[in-house]
This record gives structure tokens, sequence and C-alpha cells, in this order.
């Protein structure tokens, strides 16, 4: 039985496909590297998808055809972003849902994201939240920085549980403008956590990855991992298959003494079973 839930992101929206050719940008490429990280460990997939030309795209037949195409190759649980792109308006963000996926991200606050502003605000994730209690679509909660704690808190006080009544977490760190990508950070965090939160995970963008994934691991988290997050597995050594990091997220929790989760597994973690 395992006990420990990793989440393969293995696309995002920022990398292009011209900088990163092994980046997974096409429908076949995704459900190949979904298919080779569930083996490898992972029991749900975060998915940006991208258009012909690989950009980012929230087209809604394709997230369809997506979602489709995972649910039937995989049994890994579904999440698609709602993020998106920071150029994505919000009425494509919250049509996302349309797409039937398991879960969605759903991010508590406007965060500065490197040079852009990633839009999230208050009256958009009270919108998108209670969209996803409608269409029964479990929220993953991503939180960039401590006050997107504050605001979780906020949101379960004034609309309630999630459908399904589980409350996960994903804390994403080391955002040039979101919380740092440290253990004092991560621990700050989770001390802040509602008490209604049932599971937690954490991953730390670029080099904090490492740090953030064995402060999680320290502390009873989950982990996430996935080329949205990081493309090199060291400095000089680019990531040639997102694998790659579910792999050394096995072996991170192996010494842990942690066991990957099953698809089936997280389904009961997060409320869908
Ligand atoms: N691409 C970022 C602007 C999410 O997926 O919900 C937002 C993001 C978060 O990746
Ligand atoms: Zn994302």
């Amino acid at each position: 039985m395992g006990d420990l839930l990793i989440t393969v992101a293995p696309t995002g929206a920022e990398t292009t496909k011209a900088d990163c050719p092994q980046l997974p940008t096409t429908l076949a490429e995704l459900v190949e590297t979904a298919q080779r990280c569930e083996a490898a460990g992972a029991a749900m997939v975060h998915v940006h998808i991208r258009d012909d030309d690989h950009a980012p795209t929230l087209e809604p037949a394709r997230l369809a055809e997506t979602v489709a195409a995972l649910k039937e190759g995989t049994g890994l649980v579904v999440q698609l972003s709602t993020g998106g792109s920071v150029h994505d308006p919000l009425e494509d963000r919250l049509a996302v849902l349309d797409a039937q996926p398991d879960s969605c991200s759903l991010t508590m606050g406007t965060t500065n994201f490197g040079d852009d502003v990633f839009l999230n605000p208050w009256p958009f994730v009270c919108d998108l939240y209670q969209l996803s209690q409608e269409r029964e679509v479990v929220p993953e909660f991503e939180l960039f920085d401590l006050g997107q704690v504050a605001a979780l808190h906020r949101l379960l006080d004034s609309y309630g549980l999630p459908y399904g009544g589980k409350v996960h977490v994903d804390l994403v760190m080391g955002v040039p403008g979101g919380m740092p990508g440290t253990a004092d950070a991560l621990v700050a965090a989770v001390a802040a956590l509602p008490a209604a939160t049932t599971s937690w995970s954490a991953t730390g963008i670029g080099r904090s990855t490492l740090a953030v994934g064995l402060a999680s691991l320290s502390k009873g988290g989950h982990l996430r991992v996935g080329m949205e997050d990081v493309l090199t597995l060291a400095r000089g050594v680019p990531v040639q298959h997102n694998e790659e990091l579910v792999s050394r997220a096995v072996e991170m929790g192996r010494l842990a003494q942690r066991t990957p989760m099953t698809g089936a597994e997280a389904r009961v973690l997060l409320g869908m079973a």
C-alpha cells in the first residue's frame, strides 16, 4: 500500500519546444510520458497542453481530447491546469473545467511570476472554486506564497469543503516573486495550513527542487516533480525525460521509507473514490 503521492507536471507553459526539444508538447508525447511516469511511480499528472506550434493553449476541444486520452491510456489522476500561461484570459481558465478532468489546479492569489504577473483575483478564485464544486472536480490548491495560505482559510470558511470532502494543497516554491524554495519557508507554510487540510505536496522550482523535495519528505508531505518545474538533474545535466524526475522522487521516497501510491490509491487520498 503506497503512502507517497508523486505528481508529475511534465510540460508547463513557460518552456519552449525550441529551447527544450525533449519537452512533451504533442498529445502522443504527453500520453507516452504519462505512461512511462506512471510505470516509474507517479499517481497524478498535472497537465498543460500546447497547440500545433507547441505554444500554450486552453483550446477546449484539445483539452477534452487530452483528458480522454490520458484517462484511456493511464490509471493516473488527471489534473488540468487552470493557471494556463500568464497570458490566458480568466474566462478561458474557467472553461478548462468543461473538459471534465478528475482534478484542477486552483491558485490562491495573484503572484509576481518572474517578470510577469500570474493573475488570480479573489473573485476569480471564488468563481473557479464554486465551479469546481458544481462540476464535481477536485481542486488542488496551489500556494505560491504564505499570504495564499490565509486566502485558503478564507475560501474554505466562505464556501465550505471541496467536492469529495478532502483538501489537498500543493506548495509551489522558488518562483521569483513567490515564497523561496527553502526548508524554512516550507515549515512555515505547513504550520499555517488550515486544519481541514488532508494532504499536501510541494515542488521547488529550478535549483530549489531537491531542497524542497527533501524538506517535504521530512515533514511527511508528498512530492510534485516534472519538467514544468525543473529542466536539469544537476548543473549542466539536462532532463531527457520526465520519467527521470519521477524515478528520482521514488528513490528519495525510498530513503524516507515511503512507497509510491498508485493512481487508485491517490483517488482515495483525494476524495475521488
Ligand atoms: N504557468 C503558470 C503561470 C497552474 O498550473 O495552475 C501557472 C501555473 C499554475 O502553472
Ligand atoms: Zn502548472
